[in-house]
């Protein structure tokens, strides 16, 4: 399995995120990156890859092309109006406000594109969003050209960026950027199975509408859990594509034993949905360590699901998404890929 990755993702790591009341160092950091490529090495998975170039126009098919263009040159026009810190979103156009007038001021903008305020911009960030959008790209081209498996070792991750908004750490949606890569690549369906501890808001709200795209996602429940206003069982997609969106919100502590029985009925959607491809948003922040999750997955859980994965028999992308504990993230992702290449 090869490895696309790039160094272009340090170019984001804003100074401080928004967390129990203070500017605290982000969470999200790119020492996760390093531990991972560290980890791959250890057991021999050195294939790598630089990406090509982002194709824009196929980000512009999950994203709405105004959202881009605001990501593209929102920190010029920060540095233009005068603001010399970072950028983080502090009001939004929630209930009881208006989200049909888009404020022309900056600061207006950013809470126009935001939904949660520990994600900043800074001037770095357009740079690792694209990049790393190239990256699930430059894997779903190698899928989609007959490789087996590829791995997008993508930071920012994607899956809560929705067709126009960011949060969460995300800003360009990854994981959905590659299903649709194989869609215009001419598939007629493809499954999206997300794994990551939080709910994949961003990816059911770009395929809600579309039958030929299963979303299936494995969380904390939202009454316990960011994103808390998405992930409830009873979503499941709209029009011809409802039963396409699967959510299995789970609560605190949950273990293996009932969070791979969730696996196994989102698999049992997967294979009735009959894709060409697979996409799986990887975040190993089910683990049993992770410093803002409450699930108990351990390292060895990891391998488990690879192989659960692995026996769809599909081709497959996994994405990198969401993992904090910094030391054990690379055994984690490493595990669930030797175990996908182990079936
Ligand atoms: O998968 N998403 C994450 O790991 C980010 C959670 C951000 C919580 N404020
Ligand atoms: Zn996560």
């Amino acid at each position: 399995m090869k490895t696309v990755l790039s160094e272009d993702h340090r170019s984001h790591f804003p100074a401080g995120e928004l967390y129990d009341g203070a500017l605290v160092r982000p969470f999200e950091c790119p020492e996760r990156w390093e531990y991972v490529v560290a980890a791959l090495d250890a057991v021999g998975l050195d294939d790598r890859l630089a990406p090509d170039a982002v194709d824009l126009d196929r980000v512009r098919r999950v994203h709405d092309p105004a959202y881009v263009e605001f990501l593209e040159g929102f920190w010029d026009d920060w540095v233009s109006a005068g603001h010399t810190g970072e950028a983080i979103p502090m009001n939004f156009p929630v209930r009881r406000l208006r989200d049909d007038r888009v404020p022309v001021d900056p600061e207006g903008r950013l809470g126009y594109h935001a939904f949660a305020a520990e994600t900043a911009i800074t001037s770095g960030t357009w740079h690792a969003a694209q990049a790393a959008a190239g990256i699930s790209q430059t894997a779903q081209r190698l899928v989609a050209g007959g490789e087996l498996s590829a791995f997008a070792l993508c930071r920012p991750p994607g899956h809560h960026a929705s067709t126009d908004q960011f949060g969460g750490y995300c800003f360009l949606n990854n994981a959905a950027i590659a299903a649709d890569g194989f869609l215009a690549d001419g598939a007629e369906r493809v499954a999206v199975l997300d794994v990551d501890f939080h709910h994949g808001n961003g990816t059911q709200d770009i395929f809600w509408d579309r039958p030929e795209v299963l979303f299936a996602s494995l969380h904390g429940h939202p009454e316990d859990a960011f994103p808390h206003f998405l992930g409830w069982e009873d979503e499941v997609g709209v029009g011809a594509a409802e039963g396409t969106t699967r959510n299995y919100p789970m609560r605190p502590g949950t273990a293996f034993d009932k969070w791979s029985a969730a696996l196994d009925d989102a698999c049992g959607h997967i294979e009735a949905h009959r894709p060409e491809a697979l996409v799986v948003s990887l975040g190993v922040d089910a683990f049993e360590s992770d410093p803002i999750s409450f699930f108990k997955l351990t390292s060895d859980d990891f391998t488990a699901v690879g192989r659960r994965i692995g026996a769809l028999g599909l081709p497959t992308v996994f994405v990198m998404e969401g993992g904090y504990a910094v030391a054990e993230i690379g055994t984690n992702v490493a595990n669930v890929l030797t175990g996908h290449l182990s079936v």
